[in-house]
């Protein structure tokens, strides 16, 4: 009987163990690459499938409702991936790059996109015309859309440009051209390349995050996190550098074969706004001599105000020595910021998150988002004005599928503590253990539901917006 317990308890851990993971896509082969945006009363999440861009509709209870095929390259052997999705609250617009070639020679063949409401196509995919072939990103500023991009020359010395463009939400594009920054210089030993950036908007401006790097004269090379504004007219507003090192090697990608550039390049920073101030997470090497090798990762934040400012820098999000954190993703959670990672502590890649509040500090203890079996990576976050939405692309079944976990908040997910604890109620039904509870959370009526007297809930659901209830 101890042993039949023991092996039942065991189990039961196990369960508890995956919380609230779910598939989103497992099919045969690799899925990769996601993102996820909350899309008026649904996430939208984007990936890779087989080179192919797939999306999925996820329902805020964590419910797969459909997938869907989005496009596939051209050109044989070339693969569509890199996905990027962004929403103007109604329509969602999706950016990815086609890729191709061998591993010693990858090259990128554009930017593409196209426009959905729900699971209908308004733009059917189409060429972004920003003058970039890779590292799409994407974002809406409420309105429009800024999508940007970088592109890098065979030349002496190697220039590489960041360029956006603005579009409307019919997928036309607005004035021209910009340019937001270019790395490489005027003389021979000045090689240069900007890495994949990302984007948010306060409602109005955008900010663009990018990895930078530039051999200076043949002496040392300046590897470096910037940020730049974008107004809604597209006129490029300076910004700052969060992160800056030296190394006196000329380490400047793509001089090195693809499976050498350092994921400092390859794997985009994030940021967020919280109504406030901005959020960005990057990672940086633990150790910037063993370029152009991949060495250690840690991942850093810095807390930006409106006017550019950096009022706190080399936030320690997860900074283990000799253990490799980075691909952070970070969203606004109300006023206070949740941040993502990959994380190799296990021995094998796990993802975890932690919140910070406007200020840069950490708030809470740390969130296990998924500590499966094989790699989880690449993590990216939505917020839905109560739960959030981790997507990553996940190995523990021996190929990538796509995989996410919906999280309560992370710190009120105990119903029946909401229950006795102010502006809440609480429902018995006679001589039953069904509970019905509403409560307030930022001028929002919430419900859940528990078929079995608390012990286990259905995810809250927003139902209306109030200050006072009852039930
Ligand atoms: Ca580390
Ligand atoms: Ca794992
Ligand atoms: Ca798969």
């Amino acid at each position: 009987m101890k042993i039949i317990s023991l092996t039942f308890l065991i189990a039961m851990l196990a369960i508890f163990a995956n919380g609230n993971e779910f598939p989103i896509c497992a099919g045969i082969g690799n899925q990769g690459a996601p993102d996820v945006a909350f899309v008026g009363n649904e996430y939208i999440v984007v990936y890779d499938s087989l080179g192919d861009i797939w999306a999925a509709r996820v329902d805020l209870q964590g419910n797969v409702l459909e997938r869907f095929f989005i496009h596939t390259p051209d050109l044989p052997d070339w693969r569509d991936t890199l996905p990027a999705v962004a929403t103007d609250g109604e329509r969602w617009f999706v950016v990815w790059t086609a890729r191709g070639g061998l591993a010693e020679e990858e090259r990128f063949l554009g930017i593409w996109g196209a426009i959905y409401e729900g699971s209908t196509v308004i733009v059917e995919p189409f060429m972004i015309q920003i003058g970039a072939s890779c590292f799409p990103a994407i974002s809406c500023n409420g309105n429009i859309f800024l999508i940007t991009g970088t592109v890098s020359t065979i030349s002496i010395p190697q220039r590489s440009y960041l360029r956006g463009r603005l579009y409307n939400r019919d997928g036309n594009p607005l004035f021209s051209d910009i340019l937001i920054d270019q790395a490489g210089g005027t003389y021979e030993e000045e090689d240069g390349y900007i890495g994949f950036p990302a984007i948010t908007s306060d409602g109005e401006r955008f900010i663009v995050v990018y990895p930078w790097c530039q051999w200076i004269f043949g002496e040392h090379t300046l590897h470096a996190i910037k940020f730049k504004f974008v107004t809604p007219d597209g006129i490029v507003v300076d910004g700052g550098t969060v992160f800056a090192e030296y190394t006196s090697e000329p380490t400047v990608p793509p001089m090195y074969p693809p499976e050498l550039i350092p994921k400092l390049y390859t794997i985009p920073p994030d940021i967020a706004f919280s109504g406030i101030n901005y959020f960005c997470s990057h990672h940086v090497l633990e150790n910037y001599l063993v370029l152009p090798f991949d060495g250690f990762y840690n991942v850093l934040g810095a807390v930006i105000n409106q006017a550019g400012e950096i009022l706190l820098n080399e936030i320690p999000i997860a900074v283990v020595e000799d253990i490799s954190e980075f691909a952070s993703g970070v969203m606004a959670e109300h006023e206070n910021f949740f941040v993502v990672w990959q994380d190799f502590r296990a021995g094998n890649f796990n993802i975890y998150g932690r919140h910070y509040s406007q200020d840069g500090n950490s708030i809470l203890d740390e969130i296990v988002i998924t500590e499966a079996a094989r790699d989880q990576t690449l993590p990216s976050v939505a917020f839905d004005d109560l739960n959030i939405l981790v997507v990553w692309q996940d190995f523990r079944n021996s190929n990538w599928d796509i995989w996410g976990n919906l999280l309560h908040k992370g710190w009120t997910d105990d119903p029946l503590a909401l229950a006795y604890n102010g502006n809440r109620h609480l429902v018995r039904k006679p001589r039953s253990g069904e509970l019905h509870l509403v409560y307030t959370d930022h001028d929002k009526v919430i419900y859940r539901y528990s078929s079995n007297g608390g012990t286990d809930w259905t995810l809250p659901e927003i139902i209306g917006g109030c200050r006072v209830i009852s039930v």
